[in-house]
């Protein structure tokens, strides 16, 4: 079965619920199962700064969902969880579930993107991930999820765990 991972935020109204109701929509999915999850982590905003902080994880699945059904499905939990989708770009959101890897697939399609275009730059995406498997390659960039961490250096993005 094919292998995605997914990476999930929120930060407006109670983050944590959010968060919860996010992975149990997710564990839920038709012909998927959740596999593992990562560690919980507090992240500073990235991209637009004036918000509260972030609670961001990865997890991953197998799914025999197509990637565009896949994100059907993402969309809708995203909706019942009470997403805006009119809100500004990278600005406050109860709760986003961005696919990051669906196998090795690289798909460039006017509304989907995967593996996902900023990931390699964000450790808030990339902490998490190397929690679940640091050895997971990027196909386009052909680097393990642990050295494009790395190479992310001492660049600012505070990225605590969670009490
Ligand atoms: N998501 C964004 C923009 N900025 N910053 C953090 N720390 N965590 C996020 O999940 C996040 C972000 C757009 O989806
Ligand atoms: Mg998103
Ligand atoms: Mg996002």
């Amino acid at each position: 079965m094919p292998v995605v991972y997914l990476s999930i935020g929120s930060n407006l109204g109670n983050r944590y619920n959010n968060f919860r109701f996010g992975i149990d929509q997710l564990a839920g999915l038709v012909l998927s199962s959740l596999i593992k999850e990562s560690s919980l982590y507090e992240t500073e905003p990235v991209g637009y700064e004036n918000q509260a902080w972030f609670l961001n994880a990865a997890i991953k699945i197998d799914t025999m969902l197509k990637p565009l059904d896949l994100l059907g499905r993402i969309k809708s939990i995203e909706a019942d969880c009470g997403r805006d989708f009119k809100q500004i770009r990278f600005g406050p959101r109860s709760l986003d579930l961005d696919i990051l890897f669906y196998d090795d697939h690289v798909i460039n399609n006017a509304n989907l993107v995967i593996p996902h275009p900023r990931m390699h730059e964000r450790r808030f995406v990339l902490k998490p991930l190397c929690d679940i498997d640091p050895t997971i390659v990027h196909p386009v960039l052909k680097k393990t999820v642990a050295r494009l961490l790395e190479e992310l250096g001492d660049s600012a993005q505070k990225v605590i765990p969670y009490k």
